[in-house]
């Protein structure tokens, strides 16, 4: 029997390819390959009759789908991701011999996946968290993996840790509360327990653990590194990736808040930049070190709780990478995509970083229970661009089909072949470091300086970041119960800095601390996101107007704002277009049920002149929201009434057209400095 309703099945051609319908035209099959009659109905016996087992089609069908998941990753589940390229600005010949690294008019193809850490595979993005940015390089001579975060130190010092922190930051056990949160007694009772985790957590308590985008976040390898030429010379390396947008985030409020109104807020932001063109740049930099100088700071290189700081080690800016195209399906490529730090191709190595070391260990053994079976790098997102041969062979899912009989090294049968290939002619060697010692369970006592760096990290904040350190520190502390844990943090973080401490204890009712604090009185510029390059391109505005709107002039601002690169985006009670005197029309995209302050960078208030209570109650909580979060607010025609109503006028960030020469170009102006922190100051 056919389908008893008709749907709009013929849809036109560039319908279909808005939805990137590949399928289209083709006829439905079962796995087999068998044309499929009808889809809807189950095979019964009789119309009102039980289903019957015979029915292959339904069952395949089913089967398949009850098999859909797969185990979503232990830690940086929640994730998206985009293909795009890398270029080499300069020749690394010197330092390095990796063949992706040595010819600027060479281009490679480049997949990175941006995740939170701690939540499940549906939690919200905006959480504080640090992100996962793991890079793929697809190189002539095999995947090389930079699999790095966006902060560049990490919580503990020895791999043998991680589950223990995973658990403790991970939801409680007994009721899975919090989802996708630090702010609870397990994460601080490891915090103050495991003092090596101070400098991240520090870091995490800061603005960059709330980004933006994640076009707007750098990228960090955390290990150090080496480079080696092909004189077989070694350099330490450390990597970063520098957003060609600056360095920027939302605040804790606005986090929370987009939390609710769109949990895929950033995957959304990617996606759209990319949809129109506003493709995320970010340049590859590399701090190096002679190996000689290993042991000129006053810190171990081999220890990730540490940065080189940038005055001291200069980043050489050596490449651009582009994300240029957005995934087809999510979960072939963004979920089955399996990163690993020890994808290396030669001329890039490891130290002994025991972090690192353990990594190096627990990538491919995580991939085998997520993805099945040896064979994963068999699916399409993680094969090599390269050939590759080996005599591995069978296994869960292999697609591979093998031919002969040979399967063996050495042999002779198939004249020894596949074989290894010499270290000069691009078979990897590791790199033949000198080690001795003995066979110990230990931390080096240059692993030892727990709060040096975290002081740094302090003193390099101006003052706005400092607040928001002091505001984090007091929810996520607010937020345990055990009220010796609090003690026991505030304590842990008066060694870092006493006034830090001295203020969240008082806000969550703790003793000050009494600890000793740091003597560090240096600061490194670089770590403050008020040094980093600030940009109006491809930032979001709300613009709330109302049908009595005058058209041309909003028409006017919206062209300037779009001239520089601004997304504007329209919002009223009702979708219904708005027409302008001469015929000028303009589209809505939101009412105010569908959008909110928080999901725009600033705002602008054309206003209404009609007398509708809802409309201007709507309008006066987009203002008072922007406002609290530090955004520029642009106003005219009945907006500026509205702004008089909030007390907002003349204050900082906030303009009027009446009262500016060129207000859009003043209000771009105000959208360039991104937020008024004087506000919050004040
Ligand atoms: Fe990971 N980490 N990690 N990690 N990590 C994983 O591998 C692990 C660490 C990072 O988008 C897992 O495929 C250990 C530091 C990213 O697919 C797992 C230790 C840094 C991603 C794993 C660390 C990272 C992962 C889970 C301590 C920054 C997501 C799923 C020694 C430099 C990659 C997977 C993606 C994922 C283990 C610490 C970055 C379990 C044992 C430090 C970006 O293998």
């Amino acid at each position: 029997m056919m389908s008893d309703h008709k749907v709009p099945v013929n849809r036109k051609q560039e319908q279909l390819e808005e939805y990137k319908v590949t399928d289209q035209g083709q006829a439905l099959t079962t796995n087999q390959g068998l044309k499929v009659a009808e889809d809807e109905f189950s095979l019964k016996a009789g119309e009102r009759g039980p289903t019957l087992l015979e029915d292959f089609h339904f069952r395949e069908k089913m089967t398949h789908f009850d098999h859909e998941r797969i185990p979503e990753r232990i830690v940086h589940a929640r994730g998206f991701a985009a293909h795009g390229e890398f270029e080499l600005y300069q020749s690394m010949k010197e330092y390095t011999k990796a063949g992706f690294l040595q010819d600027p008019a060479e281009k490679t193809p480049v997949f990175v996946r941006f995740s939170t850490v701690a939540g499940s595979k549906g939690s919200a993005e905006t959480v504080r968290d640090a992100r996962g940015f793991a890079t793929k390089f697809y190189t002539q001579e095999g995947n090389y993996d930079l699999v790095g975060n966006n902060i560049p130190v990490f919580f503990i010092q020895d791999a043998i840790k991680f589950p223990d922190l995973i658990h403790a930051v991970k939801p409680e056990p007994h009721n899975e509360m919090p989802q996708a949160a630090s702010a609870h007694d397990t994460f601080w009772d490891f915090v103050a327990n495991n003092q090596e985790t101070a400098h991240m957590v520090m870091w995490a308590m800061s603005d960059r653990a709330l980004p933006r985008s994640l076009r707007m976040m750098e990228g960090f390898g955390v290990h150090t590194f080496r480079f080696i030429n092909d004189q077989g010379q070694a350099h330490f390396v450390k990597f970063h990736w520098k957003p060609v947008l600056g360095v920027h985030s939302i605040v804790w409020d606005e986090a929370q808040k987009i939390s609710g109104k769109d949990p895929d807020f950033h995957r959304r932001d990617l996606w759209d930049a990319i949809e129109n063109g506003d493709y995320p740049e970010y340049e590859l930099g590399v701090q190096l070190l002679k190996e000689e100088d290993e042991f000129k700071f006053d810190f171990d290189i081999l220890d990730p709780t540490k940065i080189w700081p940038e005055e001291e080690v200069p980043v050489k800016l050596i490449g651009k990478m582009t994300l240029n195209r957005n995934v087809d399906n999510v979960f072939a490529e963004a979920e089955q995509v399996a990163f690993h730090p020890g994808h290396v191709v030669p001329g890039i190595d490891f130290s002994n970083d025991p972090l690192l070391q353990g990594r190096l260990f627990s990538y491919t053994d995580t991939q085998l229970i997520r993805l099945g079976g040896p064979n994963f790098h068999e699916l399409p997102i993680n094969r090599p661009v390269c050939p590759f041969f080996n005599n591995q062979r069978d296994g869960h899912g292999r697609q591979t089909i093998n031919r002969g009989a040979v399967s063996y090294h050495k042999n002779s049968l198939a004249g020894n072949t596949p074989a290894p290939v010499p270290e000069s002619e691009g078979g990897y060697a590791h790199y033949q470091e000198r080690v001795e010692g003995h066979k110990v369970r230990a931390r080096s006592e240059s692993f030892k300086d727990h709060f040096s760096q975290a002081r740094l990290f302090w003193n390099s904040m101006s003052e706005p970041e400092q607040l928001h350190i002091i505001q984090a520190f007091s929810f996520e502390l607010g937020k345990v119960k055990s009220k010796d844990v609090r003690q026991q943090a505030v304590d842990m973080f008066g060694h870092v800095s006493s006034e830090l401490m001295t203020q969240v204890a008082d806000n969550i009712g703790a003793n000050p601390p009494q600890a000793e604090e740091s003597k560090v009185t240096k600061a490194s510029p670089a770590l403050s996101q008020l040094n980093t390059t600030m940009a109006a391109a491809t930032r979001k505005v709300g613009v709330i107007l109302d049908s009595d709107a005058p058209v041309e002039q909003v028409g006017e601002v919206l062209s300037a704002l779009k001239l520089a690169g601004i997304q504007a985006e329209l919002i009223s009670s009702k979708l219904t277009p708005i027409k302008g005197a001469d015929g000028q029309e303009l589209e809505l995209d939101h009412t105010f049920q569908t959008a909110d302050s928080v999901i725009f960078d600033a705002i602008y208030v054309v206003g209404s002149k009609r007398g509708d209570k809802k409309f201007e109650e709507e309008t006066r909580y987009f203002l008072r929201e922007a406002f609290a979060h530090a955004k520029p607010i642009g106003a005219s025609y009945a907006g500026e009434e509205l702004l008089e109503k909030e007390s907002l006028k003349g204050k900082p960030g906030v303009l009027t057209a009446s009262s500016a020469e060129d207000f859009a170009q003043e209000f771009i102006g105000a959208i360039t400095q991104h937020r008024f922190w004087e506000r919050e100051l004040a």
